[in-house]
């Protein structure tokens, strides 16, 4: 489908998702790195743009990446959160966000670690990966560090402030497990959600791109928002072919005039 905005099957494809969201007790948002794209995060795997297309993810989202070279990983990632952190929330963040206020319960389930969805005032946020914004030392004896509580330190990664082991972040690498309680209310909130919306991720880290499967099986609405197909569309109701930040607000808009809001 065309994403031309005077397509009339977009229209169709548009209208359809939005009736079926604002009919809907209980909506899950599913989120990958294509929901910050338009803050000026660059996605993973997108060619030439994505993080991995320069960089091997092996060698440097793993733990044993950091234990073979801290200063490396580490400053990869200081890259990523100044960028994360110098980055706003864009209008498809806010769309999510103003979800919350038209419909009975909104959760977001997202991959990213860059805190924008909380930002842009989404209040119940499942962070599956993990979050830039927290750090524990290299055996996890000491946890919820923020940046302020190292900002003293030069060394690169800097030290616990407890125990003088490496710093790390508080990320789900590769080969790590899923923080066990977010996966647990992700994957019950997937199966009893009514609606899913997939915005802006390519469907292929596992155990997360099982979450929408977990939804459709369950017999909810699958919608997906994505500027080219990914290895989720093809179990979805509705694609709705785009860039987040542009098509969220005219599906917010159309489920605002669906309720009459
Ligand atoms: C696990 C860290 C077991 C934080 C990430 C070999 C060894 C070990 C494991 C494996 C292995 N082989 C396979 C696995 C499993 C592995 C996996 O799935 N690998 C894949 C690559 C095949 N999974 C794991 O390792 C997981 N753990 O299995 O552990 C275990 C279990 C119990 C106990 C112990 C161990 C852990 C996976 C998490 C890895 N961490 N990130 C960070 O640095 O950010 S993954 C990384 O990928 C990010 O979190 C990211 O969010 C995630 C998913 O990517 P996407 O978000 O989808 O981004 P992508 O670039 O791919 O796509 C962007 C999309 O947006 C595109 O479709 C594009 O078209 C679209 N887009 C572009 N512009 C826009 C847009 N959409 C909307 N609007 C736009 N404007």
């Amino acid at each position: 489908m065309s994403d031309r905005l005077d397509d009339p099957r977009r229209d169709e494809a548009l209208q359809t998702a939005a009736r079926a969201l604002a009919r809907s007790a209980r909506v899950a948002v599913f989120t990958g790195a294509g929901a910050s794209k338009e803050s000026g995060i660059p996605t993973f795997r997108e060619p030439e743009t994505g993080l991995w297309a320069r960089y091997d993810p092996m060698r440097l989202a793993t733990p044993e990446a950091y234990r073979d070279d801290p200063p490396f990983v580490w400053s990869w990632y200081e890259h990523r959160f100044g960028v994360a952190a110098a980055a706003q929330p864009n209008p498809g963040h806010y769309a999510i966000a103003e979800l919350e206020h038209l419909l009975p319960q909104v959760v977001v389930i997202t991959q990213n670690i860059d805190g924008l969805h909380q930002r842009a005032g989404s209040s119940h946020v499942i962070e599956l990966h993990g979050t830039m914004h927290s750090f524990r030392c290299i055996d996890g004896r000491h946890r919820g560090f923020g940046w302020d509580d190292f900002a003293d330190q030069d060394e690169k990664p800097p030290r616990c402030p407890a125990c003088g082991d490496y710093l790390r972040p508080e990320v789900v690498w590769f080969g790590e497990g899923l923080p066990p309680d977010a996966l647990d209310a992700a994957q019950r909130l997937s199966a009893s959600c009514e609606v899913m919306l997939i915005v802006g991720t390519s469907g292929v880290v596992y155990p997360a791109a099982a979450i929408p499967m977990i939804a459709r099986e369950a017999g909810a609405t699958v919608i997906d928002v994505n500027p080219e197909r990914d290895s989720l569309t093809r179990l979805c109701d509705v694609f709705l072919q785009g860039a987040g930040g542009e098509v969220l607000p005219e599906l917010i808009a159309a489920v605002r005039a669906h309720l009459g809001a």
